[in-house]
């Protein structure tokens, strides 16, 4: 492959805008065109970005323009055949979390890319946020020894349907939008999951979808974690789009508060506190400038598995686990059951 990889990109919506920036923040990639069904959408975008084409149709995108891959960041129901187009077109795919509206449909992705012999990615950011690595990086120090227990916070009151207007229409809103995010981070932090527990609770009752949902999740190293995922929370401190953390070992704590301030508590040795805040770029918009310069780094995660470089981190085959337990979650909730994963 070329050093400079070519791409167009699908869905000319609130995201494309920022993981368009994110691009250009990355380098090493030409953003060649655009395709969205609303083609006033796709003209503005270009034009904002200084993109040469635009498209409304798939087909004639992928006839006429010589691409290394595509980066999907359309509505859900279009991601999987824009996946199955790229792959037909021999063409590398990143596609946006979360991957399709259910687990058959998910396998039928990986599958036609593997077939293919096309890279499939999945574009999901929340792993790369800056303090949940530094999480991560104290637990592999041994810094709390052995984890035993876990409890991941996401509970917000943010108007989130201003910006996405089309959450509100999902008849599975929470679990499939955020949960999908925080259920990944547990796996990037404590490895696979034997069985799920969830519950969830529609509290707005101007959206389709629960926008409440808790989780039990026993990973299979026996670490038990629990995950809170609203958007129905009024709260002293509103403090989206942050996911507050305890991590709890048998020789210490890792606590991720408000902000990004850690402390790392040690058995016999007291509290040591000091801040993980991510990159700031002057394109994010700030209510969202901790997932935004998430959007770089993972970028930078899925071009450097492109280049061949490390291996992919958040490759379809392995999102396939995380997006396991968003339908298990539904499951587990709607049958009132505890649920093991395959
Ligand atoms: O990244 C996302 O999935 C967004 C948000 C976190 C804002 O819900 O839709």
């Amino acid at each position: 492959m070329e050093n400079t990889l070519k791409f167009a990109v699908f869905g000319a919506g609130f995201w494309a805008n920022y993981q368009i920036s994110a691009w250009k923040q990355v380098g090493g990639v030409e953003l060649l065109a655009i395709c969205d069904p609303d083609k006033e959408k796709a003209k503005n975008m270009a034009q904002k970005h200084g993109i040469p084409k635009v498209y409304t149709e798939a087909e004639s995108l992928f006839e006429q323009e010589k691409l290394d891959f595509v980066d999907i960041i359309s509505s859900i129901p279009s991601h999987a055949p824009l996946v199955k187009a790229a792959a037909k077109a021999g063409v590398h795919v990143i596609c946006q979390k979360p991957m399709a509206q259910d687990y058959a449909t998910c396998q039928s992705m990986v599958k036609a890319c593997e077939e293919a012999g096309v890279k499939y990615f999945i574009h999901e950011n929340f792993r790369f946020q800056t303090p949940i690595r530094e999480c991560k990086k104290l637990m592999e120090e041994g810094k709390i020894g052995t984890a035993f227990r876990a409890k991941m916070t996401f509970c917000s009151g943010f108007p989130v349907f201003d910006n996405q207007p089309a959450l509100a229409e999902l008849d599975r809103f929470i679990i499939m939008d955020l949960g999908v995010h925080i259920l990944d981070m547990s796996r990037f932090l404590f490895g696979d999951v034997e069985k799920l527990y969830c519950q969830t609770q529609k509290i707005n009752p101007n959206i389709k979808g629960e926008d409440v949902a808790n989780t039990l999740l026993t990973m299979k190293n026996g670490v038990n974690c629990f995950v809170e995922v609203s958007y129905a929370s009024q709260l002293e401190q509103e403090t989206f789009p942050q996911t507050l953390i305890l991590i709890e070992g048998d020789k210490g704590s890792i606590r991720l508060d408000y902000n990004h301030h850690i402390t790392l508590t040690q058995k016999g040795q007291g509290s040591q506190k000091f801040k993980a805040d991510p990159p700031q770029y002057a394109w994010a918009d700030p209510d969202y400038a901790l997932i935004h310069s998430s959007v770089v780094t993972c970028n930078q995660s899925i071009l450097d598995a492109l280049m061949d470089r490390v291996p992919a981190e958040t490759s379809g085959q392995d999102n396939l686990k995380t997006m396991e337990l968003v339908f298990l979650s539904y499951e587990s909730s709607d049958n009132n059951k505890v649920l093991f994963t395959q």
